[in-house]
């Protein structure tokens, strides 16, 4: 069918979203049975990638010296770690340090959603160490006291950590209470739902499946649109001096 190279994707400056419909597949290196849609990196100026790994039966990542967070959209999945396995279903997720050997394997046929970012070190503290868990386990606080606004910290909120990830559910109608605009980046996957995203001077409609960066200082507002609640998985660099991103 020909869409008349009509998309909602779309790339600025300090933003980028991109729908379904513009995705386009690729193996990164060590991945076998498995394809990459690779929705940011530093090719864009962002200092870190994300990407959806979208596994066969028994397909796997390769691997990594960066830090790695995975989060299963769709799925089951396992990660090895000394010889230990451990199973990921929806909602899974696990974190593995810088220069950590482990394993990423789709148990079925699966959706994990893959950031990957090399770490800065400070002095004072210890670099976190693997965690694996669910999204299930954790429990959620409002933002800015409205209930209608859920959030889920899937990592400690730890200095040695240096990057968030979250989820957040807004019920229909709820939004947020004021238009960011902060140093840190943002890669965000629509989950569920959809809404209104104003990035820049722009307004976006966005649905479950699309994939949006925000770059530093990049304004920003979502307010939750339609019968059901949206939900998404955001990233954010965390917990560094501005000074950290020009260290090599
Ligand atoms: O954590 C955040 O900065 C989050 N409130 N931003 C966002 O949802 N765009
Ligand atoms: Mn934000």
């Amino acid at each position: 069918m020909h869409n008349l190279g009509q998309t909602r994707s779309s790339h600025q400056r300090n933003h980028l979203l991109l729908t379904a419909d513009t995705f386009v597949r690729t193996t990164l290196p060590g991945m076998k049975a498995c394809a990459a849609i690779v929705h940011i990196g530093p090719a864009m100026g962002a200092q870190f990638t994300e990407y959806t790994a979208e596994f066969e039966a028994g397909g796997e990542l390769g691997s990594t010296v960066a830090q790695r967070f995975v989060f299963v959209m769709e799925g089951r999945a396992s990660v090895e770690v000394n010889g230990k396995v451990s199973d990921l279903s929806p909602r899974g997720y696990a974190y593995f340090p810088q220069d950590f050997p482990h394993r990423v394997v789709g148990t079925s046929k699966t959706r994990i959603a893959v950031i990957e970012k090399p770490y800065h070190a400070l002095d004072s503290v210890e670099p976190p160490k693997f965690i694996v868990s669910s999204e299930d386990a954790i429990t959620s606080h409002p933002l800015d006291d409205d209930p209608g606004l859920q959030v889920k910290c899937l990592l400690p909120d730890e200095m040695n950590f240096d990057f968030a990830v979250n989820t957040m559910v807004y019920q229909p109608g709820a939004a947020l209470s004021m238009v960011e605009m902060h140093v840190m980046e943002h890669g965000l996957i629509m989950l569920e739902g959809g809404g209104i995203y104003r990035l820049g001077d722009s307004w976006y409609p966005v649905t479950a499946g699309d994939f949006i960066w925000m770059g530093p200082w990049c304004p920003q507002w979502f307010g939750a649109i339609g019968k059901v609640p949206a939900k998404y998985l955001i990233y954010k660099d965390f917990h560094r001096h501005p000074w950290a991103s020009q260290q090599p």
